[in-house]
């Protein structure tokens, strides 16, 4: 699905991040940037070691929920990763859903300043963090839509893992028809 908003495309993808080929794919890492399971590991192992070798020599003290730093993309067709710490779900009074638009926004900010003019994003919070998915993707994508006139970048994917999340992210990009 593809839409077309403020001169800028926005596509969800029913797949595998690892295999997108724009400048920049995003991870959804955890505050260590040490890697992990999910997105996160997937990242790691199509990407090979430089990836964690480059989080442990720039970012020796990781990066903060909500915040984002970012990599080169190792042996991923993708130039850049960023890696970004999304909220753990608390049950949604622990500021939960600023810390994810926070991570969004920042995020597309890391990518913007090398000068990428494609992203992908996962899911970020909605798998090991427990974030439900149904209030994550119009979230996801609202902040999106808010970010693209201030910036560069032109093309926005949503690669999302499962059919369920494909089909919730598809009903809530349907609003901005
Ligand atoms: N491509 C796209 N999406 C994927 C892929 C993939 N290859 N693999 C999983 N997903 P999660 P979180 C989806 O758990 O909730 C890690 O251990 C998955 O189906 O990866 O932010 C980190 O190190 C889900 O929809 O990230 C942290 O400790 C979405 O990606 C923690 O998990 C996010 O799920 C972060 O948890």
């Amino acid at each position: 699905m593809e839409v077309n908003i403020k001169n800028s495309k926005i596509c969800l993808i029913h797949g595998d991040i690892t295999l997108e080929e724009t400048d920049a794919i995003v991870n959804a890492a955890n505050t260590s940037l040490r890697g992990g399971g999910g997105v996160d590991g997937a990242i790691h192992r199509v990407g090979g070691p430089s990836i964690l070798e480059e989080c442990v020599e720039k970012y020796p003290n990781g990066c903060k929920t909500g915040e984002a730093k970012i990599t080169r993309g190792g042996l991923l067709q993708a130039m850049w990763v960023v890696h970004t710490p999304g909220p753990i779900w608390r049950g949604g009074n622990q500021n939960e859903e600023e810390l994810l638009r926070s991570s969004y926004r920042n995020s597309f900010q890391q990518a913007e300043i090398v000068g990428a003019t494609s992203i992908s994003f996962p899911s970020i919070s909605t798998g090991i963090y427990g974030y439900p998915i149904h209030k994550a993707a119009p979230l996801a994508i609202q902040t999106i839509v808010e970010c693209l006139p201030s910036y560069s970048i032109r093309e926005v994917h949503f690669v999302l893992f499962s059919t369920r999340d494909f089909q919730i992210y598809t009903k809530a990009l349907t609003k901005f028809l």
